[in-house]
C-alpha cells in the first residue's frame, strides 16, 4: 500500500483522552495514516522571530511522522490572517462585503504555499499519495507540479464553494481556479458546492464538467466529487452516554431542573448566525409566554481569530446582545440565556448535547457543520431531542428528513421552529432522530475518508 501524506494548515496534537475526545477528523485521518504509514505536515502554530524559520520539527507516533514548520510573523499576518481568513473565508461564505483585498496579503498567500511545497519536497517519495486540506493551501499542488512532482494529489475543501458571481469579485480568482485544477481530485462537502465549482469553470471558459465526476480545465482532465464530512458516530454516542456522569454535566442538569435546555455551540464566527439566533430565541420567548421561565438557552462560543477585526467586533456584539435579552426578559429567578465565551471540554460538551431538548444550529452558511451531527449522535434514543438546522449548512442536505430546517435570516420562522421542537411528541422525535442516526452511522467519518481516498487512488 502506498504511503499517505496529509498536508493541512494546522496539525492536531496527539490524542490524550481517547478517540472521541480528540475530534473525529483527526481520529479518522490518523487512522488512515496509521494503516498506510505516512506523514502529516503543517504549520506549528508558531511564528519565528527571524526571517528564516528553522528546520522542520519531525516527531514519530507509530507509523506516522508529524512534520511541523514555523512561519515568520509576516507570513502569519499575510497568508493566514490576511488572505486565508480575510479573503477566502468571507468569499467562500458569500460575504463579499467583508473581503479585504490587499496585494501584500495575496502575494503572501502564494509565497507561503510555495514555502510549504519546498518544505514538503525532500520528504516526498514518487509513489506517495498526497491529500491537501482546506482553503489555506489551494495552490500547493500547482507549486509541487512546477517542481516536477507527478504524485497523486487530492484536495478537500472543508468550507463552502461560492458561485462564480461571488468568487469572481476576488482579484486572484484565476490563480485560485488554476490552483484547484492542478489536483487529481478536488473534493467538496456537498453537490451544491461542486455545482458552483463547475459553474466557476464554465464562466470564463476555463473548462467544464464532462460527466462521470470528471472535469476539464487547462487541457487536463481531473476528478471532482462531493464527500460530506462526518463524525465518529458510534464512538461519540457512547462517549456522550458516559459523559452524563461528569460532575459538571450533573451540575448543569441540577441547575436547569424543571426547564427545557436549548443548546447552541459555535466558534465565534460571523458565518454561524449567532446574532440572528439570539434574536430568534428572544422572539420565541416573547411569542410564547407559556414557555417563559421554563426554558434556558445555553450558547457555548469559544473565541476564534480574535486578531481579525470582524471577529473582535463580533465578540462585543454577541456579549451585548445576550446581556440585553437577559436584561429585558429575565426575572429574579430566571436567566433566559447562559452565554459561555470560552471552550468547554469535550466530555462536558457531549454531556450537554445529551441534556438539551433542542440543538439549535443556524449558520448563515456552513461547509458541513459537525455540531449538528454531534448533537444527533449524543441523544438518548429513548427520549431524543430535536435538531433545528439551517438550510444553509451542508449538513441540511443530509439530515433534512429528521431535522426541522429553518432559514436563519427569517427570525419569526426560526422562533416558530423552536416552539414546534419543544412541543414535539415523543413518537415524532424518535422517528426523526432514528432517520438521522441511521444515516450518520452509515456515513461516518471513516466512510468519508475511505470514499475520498478510494477516488483519489483509483
Ligand atoms: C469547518 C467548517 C465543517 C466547538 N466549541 C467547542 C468545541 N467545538 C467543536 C465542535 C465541532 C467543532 O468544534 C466545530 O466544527 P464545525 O463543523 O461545527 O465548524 P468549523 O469549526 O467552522 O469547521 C465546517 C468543518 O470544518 C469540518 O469539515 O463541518 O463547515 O466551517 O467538533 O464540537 N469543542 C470543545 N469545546 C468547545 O467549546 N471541546
Amino acid at each position: 500500500m502506498t504511503r499517505l501524506v496529509i498536508v493541512s494548515n494546522r496539525v492536531p496534537a496527539p490524542a490524550k483522552e481517547g478517540a472521541a475526545s480528540a475530534g473525529g477528523l483527526a481520529v479518522a485521518l490518523k487512522a488512515a495514516l496509521e494503516e498506510r504509514g505516512g506523514i502529516w505536515m503543517g504549520w506549528s502554530g508558531k511564528s519565528s522571530e527571524n526571517d528564516e524559520p528553522g528546520p522542520l520539527a519531525l516527531t514519530e507516533e507509530g507509523k506516522i511522522t508529524f512534520a511541523l514548520t514555523d512561519l515568520t510573523g509576516k507570513d502569519v499576518e499575510e497568508y493566514y490572517y490576511g488572505f486565508a481568513n480575510r479573503v477566502l473565508w468571507p468569499i467562500c461564505h458569500y460575504r463579499l462585503d467583508l473581503a479585504e483585498y490587499g496585494r501584500k496579503e495575496m502575494a503572501g498567500y502564494f509565497r507561503v504555499n510555495r514555502f510549504f511545497a519546498h518544505r514538503l519536497a525532500p520528504l516526498l517519495r514518487p509513489d506517495d499519495v498526497v491529500w491537501v486540506h482546506d482553503y489555506h493551501l489551494i495552490p500547493l499542488a500547482a507549486e509541487l507540479r512546477q517542481m516536477g512532482f507527478k504524485n497523486r494529489i487530492g484536495f478537500f475543501l472543508h468550507i463552502p464553494w461560492p458561485p462564480a458571481d461571488v468568487l469572481y469579485t476576488m482579484p486572484v480568482h484565476e490563480e485560485i481556479m488554476h490552483g484547484l485544477a492542478a489536483y487529481d481530485l478536488v473534493g467538496f462537502q456537498t453537490d451544491h458546492d461542486l455545482e458552483n465549482f463547475a459553474g466557476c469553470l464554465r464562466r470564463e471558459d476555463m473548462g467544464d464538467a464532462i460527466g462521470d465526476g470528471r472535469f476539464t480545465a487547462n487541457d487536463k482532465v481531473f476528478k471532482g466529487g462531493a464527500y460530506g464530512i462526518s463524525i465518529e458516530t458510534a464512538a461519540f454516542a457512547e462517549f456522550a452516554k458516559k459523559a452524563g456522569s461528569h460532575h459538571l454535566v450533573q451540575r448543569a442538569r441540577q441547575s436547569i431542573k424543571g426547564r427545557d435546555l436549548i443548546i447552541g455551540v459555535d466558534r465565534l464566527d460571523y458565518s454561524k448566525g449567532i446574532t440572528q439566533r439570539l434574536d430568534a430565541f428572544e422572539r420565541f420567548v416573547v411569542n410564547n409566554p407559556a414557555h417563559q421561565r421554563n426554558v434556558t438557552y445555553l450558547q457555548i462560543t469559544p473565541k476564534s481569530r480574535s486578531e481579525v477585526p470582524e471577529y473582535e467586533q463580533m465578540q462585543r456584539t454577541v456579549a451585548e446582545q445576550a446581556g440585553r435579552v437577559n436584561g429585558a426578559l429575565g426575572t429574579v429567578d430566571w436567566v433566559p440565556i447562559r452565554y459561555i465565551n470560552r471552550s468547554v471540554s469535550r466530555p462536558v460538551l457531549a454531556g450537554l448535547y445529551r441534556l438539551a431538548k433542542v440543538g439549535l444550529v443556524t449558520p448563515l452558511r456552513d461547509g458541513m457543520n459537525l455540531v449538528a451531527k454531534e448533537y444527533v449522535a449524543a441523544q438518548d434514543p429513548e427520549d431524543p431531542g430535536v435538531l433545528v438546522l439551517s438550510r444553509f449548512a451542508g449538513a441540511a442536505r443530509e439530515l433534512k428528513r429528521g431535522a426541522l430546517l429553518v432559514n436563519p435570516y427569517d427570525i419569526e420562522g426560526t422562533a416558530n421552529a423552536l416552539a414546534r421542537a419543544l412541543n414535539m411528541p415523543l413518537e415524532e422525535r424518535r422517528e426523526r432522530w432514528q432517520r438521522m442516526m441511521d444515516y450518520l452511522l452509515e456515513y461516518d467519518v471513516s466512510r468519508w475518508c475511505n470514499d475520498f481516498l478510494k477516488d483519489l487512488v483509483d
